[in-house]
């Protein structure tokens, strides 16, 4: 097959080997007790033991999954989150529980000080949180959490409150995070992207000394595999930009790491679209976030497309030359832009092959989307980042699929995921080949995508809003 047919090819139904499907009411039963035992009132832990906080991109996912349980839990679950929200707009990427012990989770509320080594960014006074932040899901989980029931959110206020605070935190990323130039949105810590060990790290992390192994204590390591988790060098890397950045106020571009991600851009386009639609829904017009999110879209390609790979990459602005350099590891990441409507037919279709050929053996190796290239260098299939598979990945890169017009790859996908979400107990993450549970279980967005997945079937075509921004976009309802 010449290679214009293989990029055009799609699988038939038959062509697709599919997971066995699980008894949905188990599955729903089980998803919802997981959630359930790690409720705390306001938000949800990811995980009792290893994770006992409020993390930010978890909340978004975790949101996703609790408005088909309890809409206005899920309006909970964010608003919670968004009341940490700093002065200059940041949303922290933990909010820390004052009753959970300090030696829990490491780094605590001790090591970030944000109270007091946050003021100048407007760190709020009565919760102590992290200084840095994660993934921009919070639009795209708000958009989907009013249109589980518009009537309680308007009833509610729901979506008057959080709007403004939404716009806030974008603000803040598009602008005092463009720190490579180009008008994309820079990670200024491994933390901050949510993937933390990956190996596109570990060529911007190896300029940084790290923090003596004696100088903290891991409380990661009282729960996990060391051989499973990042290594005491990087942790000591990890602890050693976050301590320079706490020193420095919070102040952004003034750090030694400065990375443009291809996951966290593409979501905080896909979110922008979700502030348009927001926006419209209170009667403003949607018109300019819109036209935001097609700029930041070339940025994107313009800056991190390599199209001989047939993926994107992450860019280190502080490496190479003027410019920085693309980083030539291929993650996970760089599959994620499939997310966005308005990418060229010639990208998706390179994308797609992208994540069922050999790197990412979907559909043939692999039964969920690898971490990180089969083939790379890196690859360890049980490490944190390196080579495992997460379901929050596979479920963007379902949506991704799904609104392309991939719809047999997205099934097969969406049953490999509610299989291996009940077979693994709800695992933090798996082997990306067997499926075998990885790190925590009772991992609450597995839990919750699973949920979205199995109750959001028919909708996800028709109601998702990547699929409304498409039509936005092609002039059929102007904003
Ligand atoms: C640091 C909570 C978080 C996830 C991240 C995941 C892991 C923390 C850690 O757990 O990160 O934020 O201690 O390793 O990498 O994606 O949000 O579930």
């Amino acid at each position: 097959m010449d290679r214009s047919a293989q990029l055009t090819a799609r699988p038939t139904e038959r062509d697709i080997a599919y997971d066995p499907p699980p008894a949905a009411d188990a599955l729903h039963f089980r998803a919802a007790n997981v959630l359930e035992g790690n409720w705390t009132g306001a938000s949800t832990v990811p995980s009792r033991g290893l994770y006992p906080h409020q993390w930010s991109w978890d909340s978004a996912f975790i949101a996703i999954g609790l408005r088909h349980l309890s809409p206005l839990r899920a309006q909970t679950e964010l608003e919670t989150l968004l009341d940490a929200q700093w002065g200059d707009g940041r949303i922290p990427h933990i909010v820390f529980n004052p009753s959970v012990p300090l030696d829990a989770y490491f780094p605590s509320p001790d090591f970030w000080r944000s109270s007091t080594a946050g003021r100048a960014a407007g760190a709020p006074r009565t919760v102590q949180t992290s200084g840095i932040v994660q993934p921009p899901v919070h639009a795209l989980a708000a958009w989907l959490v009013h249109r589980a029931d518009p009537g309680l959110s308007r009833a509610r206020g729901f979506l008057t409150r959080v709007y403004p605070r939404l716009a806030a935190w974008h603000r803040y990323l598009l602008h005092r995070r463009d720190l490579g130039g180009g008008g994309l949105a820079s990670v200024v810590h491994p933390w901050e992207q949510g993937m933390d060990n990956s190996p596109c790290w570990d060529a911007p992390l190896s300029r940084i000394t790290p923090a003596p192994a004696r100088s903290f204590r891991r409380a990661d390591l009282d729960h996990g595999a060391a051989e499973d988790r990042p290594t005491d060098l990087d942790y000591g890397r990890y602890v050693r930009l976050a301590t320079e950045y706490r020193d420095r106020g919070y102040a952004d571009g003034g750090g030694d790491f400065a990375v443009e991600d291809p996951a966290f851009n593409a979501l905080l386009i896909a979110s922008e679209h979700a502030l348009a639609r927001i926006a419209r829904e209170l009667g403003a017009p949607g018109t300019a976030r819109h036209a935001r999110a097609e700029r930041l879209t070339a940025a994107l390609i313009e800056r991190l497309w390599d199209p001989a790979e047939g993926m994107f990459f992450c860019r280190d602005t502080r490496g190479g030359g003027p410019d920085g350099e693309l980083i030539p590891e291929r993650s996970v990441s760089g599959l994620l832009p499939l997310l966005l409507p308005a990418l060229p037919r010639d990208i998706t279709a390179a994308l797609v092959r992208t994540a069922h050929g050999p790197h990412f053996g979907l559909g043939d190796t692999t039964r969920l989307a690898p971490s990180y290239d089969l083939l790379g260098e890196a690859f360890d299939p049980h490490r944190y980042w390196r080579g495992p598979a997460w379901f929050n990945t596979s479920w963007l890169l379902e949506r991704g699929l799904r609104t392309h017009g991939e719809r047999a790859r997205a099934d097969a996908l969406r049953a490999a995921v509610l299989h291996l979400a009940g077979t693994s107990d709800f695992a933090e993450y798996v082997d990306p080949y067997s499926g075998e549970a990885c790190g925590a279980t009772g991992f609450s967005w597995t839990a919750a995508l699973a949920l979205d997945l199995l109750h959001d079937e028919h909708a996800r075509d028709t109601d998702g809003v990547t699929e409304l921004a498409v039509k936005e976009l092609k002039g059929g309802d102007r904003g």
